[in-house]
């Protein structure tokens, strides 16, 4: 999906509205939250057919997330979290002619981005994986380090 704003990570967002408070900056906070860390778990799918630490989750399996539009409130940020698409582009519209910082959480498919990104990851394929992978991981690295 592509919005206008800003794309920013889990860990960032405990701090990144601040300097837009503090500049007066009308900058749009867009956090697509999908429980977990969706990138990492795609490299471990690809690498190893396995993930482990990158869905987070209740005990009972349920998604777990902080609430990041309270987040932003925190901040003095004018915050919303959108229920369903429809309400994207409505509460785009508000946070654009808010004329002020602004964030809006979206709920977020853990799948959207399909089941791995694609690309070059940087991780060791284990041992006990003999596959073709193995060979592609020396190879692509290979390239990469142009050995
Ligand atoms: C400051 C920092 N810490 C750790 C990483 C390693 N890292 C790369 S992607 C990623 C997970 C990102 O999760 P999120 O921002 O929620 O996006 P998603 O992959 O779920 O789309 C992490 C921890 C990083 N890039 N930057």
């Amino acid at each position: 999906m592509k919005t206008p704003g800003t794309r920013i990570r889990s860990r960032p967002v405990g701090s990144a509205p601040r300097p837009s408070v503090i500049a007066g900056a009308p900058v749009i906070f867009v956090v697509q939250n999908n429980a977990g860390y969706m990138s990492i778990r795609g490299g471990q799918r690809k690498q190893t057919s396995r993930h482990i630490g990158t869905e987070f989750s209740h005990p009972d399996g349920s998604p777990y997330s902080p609430d990041f539009a309270a987040m932003g409130r925190s901040f003095g940020v004018e915050s919303w979290k959108v229920d369903d698409a429809a309400s994207l582009e409505p509460t785009l519209r508000k946070a654009v002619q808010s004329g002020a910082p602004a964030l809006i959480e979206v709920p977020t498919d853990r799948d959207a981005a399909g089941p791995w990104v694609p690309g070059w990851w940087d991780f060791p394929i284990p041992a006990y994986i003999t596959d073709e992978r193995q060979d592609e991981y020396h190879r692509t690295r290979a390239t990469e380090q142009h050995l």
